[in-house]
């Protein structure tokens, strides 16, 4: 009977100190609805923008010069008066172009769902519109409707279809606006006599939605963009339209500030742990519309590890193609998607309906999960595969049942647990040279002691592969090299790029060094916080230096970051930094 008690009170004791699950907070029949229309977006992680136009035909270059800049913004930059710019219709005729082809490689590359621009800011409708007859159907030689084609072909295949639509800036109009409308600055081309707004908005734009949301099969998503000059009353007129499709995916780029169905961060990736929809629109190299000189293209690498980088934050990735004027997509495009398609092929499960990372940072790579049937997979992303052969999961707690290669289930690994981490052993044979799969799986639920760096007295170091790289646009990338002790952010050239460290802190005064490689005299702009300094640091010399960047005091404690951009005016925009990691 005592012992039975006793039995039962160990139960009762070891009951009560079960970490309890997070209470969520019940659901609104709201966000149920939310979640049933986001459900098939938030599992296809990856699909394809395509921005196609007439400025497919200059491709970056007018009247023999070469024009700075995105290629679809040629119009603009290049100053190019109206009805000169119509000419381009008179002769776009892109006869090559096979909607059929298009699709199938998109789906081969991996890709859920296809965003093709219906009106760019030039205000010519790629589809067939009765709102304006300055559209590919009416307008030139070419005499079909690409977007029609498109739409069949996605239906056929099954692939999700949605149209970008610039709602906002159209230059070809009257009452459109453009990119420097809000600083009170006149078209560009003096012959186009100024409207307002609303004439545009309801001229053409409301009934040009109206069109594509009607006539292409029901689109799964609209994409706005730019809301440069938008009113409150434009961008209500334009809602009303898409309330009648209740299915419809929005995006938050209708008017400043919208929520819309997801976010957009562009051109960079965003830290973890999100609470809401994001999707990452990306060039493959620098313009979104084709530019036959624009020969910056990432590679494959770069590419697959950025999908995988984004679905490890829970978020999409949207990756453009800039299709030539015959309606082509370029060769290099072509190469990389079939690339990422082999990869995809095999180690898509670790993509589509997964979850982000649990883990705060892994040295080696990332990793997305997935819950089913009381079954937690792990889905180790190795990008650097560990010298020694030995894969650590930091802080992982769980019932593992089993570890194989996720492109070839037959390969098993022995594991075991030591001082709290998950220790994989894997042979240090490279599997696959951009990204090995390794999947855990594990019975029930997991548990995971972060590793998130903690400051107390005494030091500790953020190395280079603990920070979050948020590279610019459009100009050059920062890059991580290496990994743990012998990581180091390389290339670090661009004022726009900036580095970030996240770590939780106690209370005191604590001074900062970097240990890096500065070419020349630099500046740098520190940021804890919301607290600034601009430091100057000299050339290193030959190596690495600790370099101090001065004193912080944190008040509080709890969660902070560091971040550091390049501030300097010296030697133009450009100062050349390495980076192996920042002491505290
Ligand atoms: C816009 C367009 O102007 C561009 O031509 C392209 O279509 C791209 C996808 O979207 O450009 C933007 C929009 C938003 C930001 C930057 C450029 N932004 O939020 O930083």
């Amino acid at each position: 009977m005592n012992r039975l008690f006793v039995i039962f009170l160990a139960a009762l004791l070891f009951v009560s100190c079960q970490p309890k699950p997070a209470q969520q907070p019940e659901k609104s029949a709201e966000q149920l609805a939310q979640d049933e229309k986001m459900e098939w977006w938030r599992e296809a992680r990856f699909g394809m923008f395509i921005h196609w136009g007439l400025y497919a035909d200059p491709a970056g270059e007018w009247k023999g010069e070469r024009v700075n800049g995105i290629s679809e913004w040629i119009m603009a930059r290049a100053e190019i008066p109206v009805k000169e710019y119509e000419k381009l219709a008179k002769n776009f005729n892109p006869e090559k172009y096979d909607a059929e082809a298009w699709v199938k490689l998109a789906k081969y590359a991996g890709m859920k769902y296809i965003v093709i621009t219906s009106k760019h800011h030039d205000g010519f409708a790629m589809f067939h519109s009765k709102a304006s007859k300055y559209n590919i159907v009416d307008a030139t030689p070419f005499n079909r409707d690409p977007l029609k084609e498109l739409a069949e072909e996605c239906k056929k295949q099954g692939i999700r279809l949605g149209f970008y639509y610039s709602q906002a800036q159209d230059w070809h109009e009257p009452g459109g606006t453009y990119w420097n409308i809000e600083q009170g600055k006149p078209h560009w081309d003096p012959d186009l006599k100024r409207e307002p707004l609303m004439n545009y908005i309801n001229g053409k734009a409301v009934p040009q939605v109206k069109e594509i949301l009607e006539n292409y099969g029901g689109l799964d998503i609209l994409w706005w963009d730019t809301p440069r000059g938008m009113t409150e009353e434009a961008a209500k007129a334009l809602q009303a339209v898409t309330n009648d499709y209740p299915n419809l995916i929005t995006n938050n780029r209708l008017y400043r500030p919208w929520p819309g169905d997801f976010q957009t961060p562009e051109q960079h990736v965003p830290p973890t742990g999100l609470d809401y929809d994001w999707e990452v629109c990306m060039t493959m190299n620098t313009s979104w519309g084709y530019k036959w000189y624009d020969e910056n293209w990432k590679s494959t690498e770069e590419l697959i590890k950025m999908l995988v980088d984004i679905a490890s934050k829970g978020g999409n990735l949207l990756l453009n193609v800039g299709p030539t004027a015959t309606g082509e997509f370029p060769k290099a495009s072509i190469e990389r998607l079939k690339e990422m398609g082999h990869w995809m092929q095999q180690n898509g499960e670790s993509i589509y309906g997964t979850s982000a990372s649990p883990f705060f940072k892994l040295p080696w790579g990332r990793c997305t999960t997935k819950k089913e049937k009381g079954i937690t997979k792990l889905y180790l992303h190795v990008f650097d595969w560990p010298k020694d052969g030995l894969l650590k999961v930091p802080g992982l707690e769980g019932k593992v049942r089993d570890i194989y290669l996720l492109a070839n289930p037959k390969q098993h690994f022995a594991w075991k647990f030591e001082e709290g981490d998950l220790h994989v052993h894997a042979p240090s044979v490279i599997f696959d040279e951009i990204n090995t799969v390794i999947v855990v799986k594990i019975r029930g639920d997991i548990n995971v002691v972060s590793n998130k760096p903690r400051l107390k007295e005494g030091s500790i170091l953020l190395p280079a592969d603990f920070a979050d790289i948020y590279n610019p646009g459009y100009g050059e990338h920062a890059v991580l090299k290496g990994s743990g002790s012998e990581s180091v952010i390389a290339n670090w050239v661009d004022k726009r790029a900036r580095l970030e460290w996240i770590f939780d802190a106690e209370p005191g005064k604590y001074r900062m060094e970097a240990l890096m490689w500065s070419a020349e005299k630099a500046e740098l702009a520190v940021k804890l916080g919301e607290q600034k300094v601009d430091i100057e640091i000299d050339s290193t010399g030959e190596d690495y230096e600790l370099v101090n960047l001065g004193q912080i005091e944190i008040g509080e404690s709890g969660e902070k970051s560091i971040s550091l951009q390049s501030a300097g005016n010296t030697a133009g925009n450009k100062q050349l930094m390495y980076l192996e990691l920042i002491k505290l």
